[in-house]
């Protein structure tokens, strides 16, 4: 398994976030991506390439271009209008509002985030961006091996993570929707049928914003019912897509507490409906906060699960890309999302 990896991540270090009312440190933090890599070398999966340079152009295919523009100049503007502090929203255009883009910075932040847990920094930008071309690396070799009938695989270890990223907002730690832009990307390689399964604890509620009108690209996302959990406003299994999307979309939300028995179930179903649309490769948003000490999800999956998970992933047998999405217990971080990994390389 190929492992994509770019240091620039360092850039994303955000000091504090908002937790229960207290100021805590990040849970999303450059020790996780230590983590990971740390693992990957340990167990041997060394294949570790650095990222090609894909440019802007697809994200701009998934995202909105006024939005890329705020992301790549917030900071920037925070500096120039007399802040020195890591962005944080403080006002939205919650109920009746204007549709107008404010002209101030604190406006513009409110109008394109979705909440107060995803600070930008100095160097968001960069570590986003170096993110999003390991994810693009990744998924150019899936597609020439669609081509060559090979059944590569090849896995992103970048942050910060993407799947709540959505067309024209961030949040949830995202700001590029990594798996998203892969997506879109195998599709504009020529790729007919891409999906895209997202096994993080939280609903990929940017996945499914992109992809909610398309038939092209199906979208599965396994996760904590959003009546208790983050992201709450998205995930229900009623969202089933709209338009001739409809029937492309599907959440499976589960309770609290939930065990690898009943979310294997979950899986299966998500990879029969995966096998019946016809996907000729697959993007798992690969996160590992289903943990049962994860310290901010509710899932009880212990380390032995993740290699089935891997195997059952396998199973599929098309062109998979993993991109790296959440987990914050950073000591399992490592071992549960390289077994994932290592259980998919045995199988096969
Ligand atoms: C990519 C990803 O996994 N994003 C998750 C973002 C969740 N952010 C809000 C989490 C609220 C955490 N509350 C802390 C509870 C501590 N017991
Ligand atoms: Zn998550």
């Amino acid at each position: 398994m190929k492992i994509i990896y770019s240091d620039k991540h360092y850039h994303q270090s955000p000091k504090l976030e908002l937790a229960g009312g207290d100021l805590v440190p990040s849970f999303e933090n450059p020790s996780r991506a230590e983590h990971v890599l740390e693992r990957a070398r340990t167990v041997g999966l060394d294949e570790i390439i650095s990222p090609d340079e894909f440019g802007i152009e697809p994200l701009l295919a998934v995202h909105d271009s006024g939005y890329i523009q705020f992301l790549q100049t917030a900071w920037q503007q925070w500096i120039e209008a007399g802040f020195k502090g890591e962005i944080i929203p403080l006002c939205w255009p919650a109920g009746k509002a204007s549709d107008i883009l404010p002209q101030h910075i604190k406006g513009k932040v409110g109008y394109y985030a979705q909440g107060t847990d995803s600070n930008i920094t100095e160097g968001t930008w960069t570590a986003a961006l170096a993110a999003a071309q390991s994810a693009l690396t990744g998924a150019s070799l899936i597609c020439k091996s669609v081509k060559s009938g090979n059944k590569a695989r090849a896995f992103s270890l970048g942050r910060p993570p993407g799947h709540h990223a959505a067309k024209a907002s961030y949040g949830g730690y995202s700001f590029l929707n990594n798996a998203a832009i892969t997506a879109q990307y195998c599709r504009d390689q020529g790729i007919a049928k891409v999906a895209v399964l997202d096994v993080d604890f939280h609903h990929g509620n940017g996945t499914q914003d992109i992809f909610y009108d398309r038939d092209d690209v199906f979208f599965a996302s396994i996760h904590g019912d959003p009546m208790d959990n983050f992201p709450y406003f998205w995930g229900h299994a009623s969202e089933q897509g709209e338009g001739i999307g409809e029937g492309f979309n599907l959440n499976f939300p589960l309770s609290n507490g939930t065990t690898f028995a009943v979310w294997r179930e979950a899986l299966k179903s998500s990879l029969s409906a995966i096998n019946e649309f016809g996907a000729e490769v697959l993007i798992v948003s690969l996160g590992v906060d289903t943990f049962e000490d994860d310290p901010i999800s509710s899932f009880k999956l212990k380390t032995p699960d993740y290699l089935v998970m891997g195997a059952d992933i396998a199973d599929l047998g098309i062109p998979t890309l993993f991109v790296m999405e959440g987990g914050y217990n950073v000591e399992a971080l490592g071992i549960n999302m390289v077994n994932v990994l290592q259980g998919y390389e045995a199988s096969l």
